[in-house]
């Protein structure tokens, strides 16, 4: 059961970015069931889902793809097929974008079903456009979503000060995204920072893009 300050696997890249950023990389169920086994879980979307066994396997049930024209997510997953495998369901959010009402739409149907299957809600805040990385834009995303009810939040790191800011002003759970690949040292750095203000991370290509992945799941597990 998720608590808050987990570090997790994020694995929706093969949906979310494509074959850039996975092509000569093995991502193959196995592997990738290996190091979320390694960590405290793993958010996925349901193919993978059904492939691989964690301690806490995370169903985004929203998706994007490399290949759309607008910064939409759409529901691909419903709440009861997640149901069979997920611990916890996830969507993501696109704030700042012309479609983000009926993304907002999108939370209030799936919040509403995961809290009748007894599955938190994790709410990925991401600002998109000018401000994706704005920290005033990382700021507002993840307190409003909590605001609407979502039981976890995820949202970018965008430095120690804005990392502290989304934190104090939040009420649950805050997850860090590790974003593009970096330094080890960094990521480690990250991780550690995280914890000492009580967030969690979810890190996806700085573990499995690396070669060594298990390696780095453990020390990402014991920074
Ligand atoms: P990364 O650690 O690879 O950034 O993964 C975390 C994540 O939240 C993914 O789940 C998601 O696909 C990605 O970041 C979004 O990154 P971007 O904003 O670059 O599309």
């Amino acid at each position: 059961m998720l608590k808050g300050g987990e570090r997790l696997l994020a694995f929706d890249h093969a949906v979310e970015h494509g074959p850039d950023d996975y092509f000569g990389v093995d991502i193959s169920p196995e592997r990738i069931g290996k190091i979320a086994r390694l960590m405290d879980g793993i958010i996925c979307h349901i193919g993978i889902a059904r492939e691989v066994r964690a301690k806490n396997v995370i169903v985004k049930l929203s998706a994007h793809h490399g290949m759309m024209k607008q910064m939409s997510q759409h529901l691909v997953t419903s709440v009861r097929e997640a149901s069979d495998v997920a611990d916890a369901v996830a969507v993501t959010l696109y704030t700042g974008t012309p479609d983000d009402g009926r993304m907002l739409d999108m939370v209030r149907q799936v919040k509403d079903e995961a809290h009748e299957y007894g599955l938190p809600l994790l709410v990925f805040a991401y600002p998109r456009g000018k401000l994706k990385h704005d920290r005033k834009a990382v700021l507002y995303a993840s307190r409003m979503a909590q605001e609407i009810g979502a039981d976890f939040v995820k949202t970018y790191y965008l430095g120690r000060q804005s990392a502290k800011e989304v934190v104090d002003y939040s009420f649950r759970p805050v997850y860090f995204g590790g974003g593009d690949r970096k330094p080890l040292k960094k990521v480690l750095d990250e991780v550690r920072h995280a914890a000492s203000i009580g967030a969690g991370v979810a890190i996806g290509r700085n573990l499995w893009k690396r070669a060594n992945a298990e390696e780095v799941a453990k020390m990402i597990m014991e920074a």
